[in-house]
């Protein structure tokens, strides 16, 4: 009987200069460039099997079988990546996140880049790592970001076969902390796919981010280029707070943030004049990342901690990209 398997094993990424807003909805297309940093605690293992005993594509999360939006995007993604083999096999797909799904942590980014690369290895398309994330790309836009370790940039581009990531900086060039916060009251009204859509066509201030982008990537690829923390720091709140601006003036509103985040963003500047560096960024939920540098993780972690309505904290250093590993999940 014919069959292949393979696993890989992709983290997920926290956004600095954020994705919003597609200029090709199908192609996944972004208006603009974007900038993140890819964790190394927050991670999906996959393991693809396509063989001649399934009569049709299965997808498992966490051990539970999904149907709906969540199984089409995966079977659609294995589609373009069959199309590309020239395969019609159909595939078991099992993924296990070690973080909470569609709270705001890019389980997408890290779900379609390790989907995206085991399939390949499974399929044997012998690609690199640029066509790896453009493949990605077609699955959810921030996974084209996961597929590379360290400091990533993701390219605009027009043309499908020209928007891909490219990595900045190694994961060893700038020793960070990216402190997840899991608040225990957790909100999302809409996914990233639709809010960005509205966004785009209703808010007054989606324009306005397109006119200081450009200045913000520069300010970012400086900051991560001369490890100047501050200016990272500053530079991720700054589009953070353009971005939800963006979303808070659309039409539905669109509200990630919960009271929960506003106490910890108050926090955060506490901490500053404390002469603690301290930054945060928040992604579509109302979980958020607090930007640190390693000397006072520890500390910010136990205080942290002490707070009711914080049910987990995650300190994550720069991480890998995308990778093949060899303990399949079935
Ligand atoms: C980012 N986000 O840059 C932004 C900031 C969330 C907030 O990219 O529609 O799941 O699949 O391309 O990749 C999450 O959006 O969206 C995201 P699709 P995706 O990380």
């Amino acid at each position: 009987m014919k069959s292949t398997k393979a696993t890989a094993l992709a983290n997920s990424n926290t956004a600095l200069i954020k994705y919003w807003g597609k200029q090709d909805e199908k192609l996944i297309l972004p208006m603009t460039n974007s900038i993140s940093l890819t964790v190394d605690s927050l991670s999906t293992t996959t393991t693809v099997e396509f063989s001649e005993k399934y009569q049709e594509d299965h997808f498992f999360l966490n051990d539970e079988k999904q149907t709906g939006t969540a199984e089409n995007r995966v079977i659609e993604h294995l589609n373009l990546l069959r199309s590309k083999a020239k395969m019609n096999l159909k595939a078991k797909v099992m993924s296990r996140n070690n973080f909470p799904t569609a709270a705001g942590l890019a389980s997408s980014a890290s779900g379609f880049a390790a989907l995206t690369v085991a399939s390949c290895k499974a399929l044997d398309l012998k690609l690199n790592q640029k066509e790896l994330s453009m493949l990605s790309r077609r699955g959810s836009g921030s996974s084209a970001r996961s597929i590379f370790g360290g400091f990533v940039e993701w390219i605009k581009a027009d043309e499908a076969s020209e928007s891909y990531a490219k990595q900045l900086a190694n994961k060893d060039h700038f020793d960070m902390r990216d402190i997840v916060v899991i608040f225990k009251q957790q909100k999302r009204e809409f996914s990233t796919r639709e809010a960005m859509k509205i966004s785009k066509e209703t808010s007054p201030m989606f324009k306005a981010r397109l006119d200081v982008v450009e200045t913000s990537l520069d300010k970012m690829r400086k900051a991560i280029e001369q490890r100047d923390f501050t200016l990272l720091g500053q530079t991720a709140e700054a589009d953070c707070n353009l971005v939800h601006s963006i979303a808070l003036t659309s039409k539905p509103k669109l509200s990630f943030w919960i009271d929960e985040t506003v106490k910890i963003i108050n926090l955060i500047k506490d901490f500053r004049k404390g002469g603690i560096a301290a930054y945060y960024t928040v992604d579509t939920g109302s979980n958020m990342h607090i930007l640190t540098l390693p000397q006072f993780a520890a500390e910010i972690e136990m205080i942290l901690n002490r707070i009711p309505y914080i049910v987990k904290t995650v300190v994550c250093k720069p991480g890998d990209g995308a990778k093949i590993i060899d303990n399949h999940l079935f």
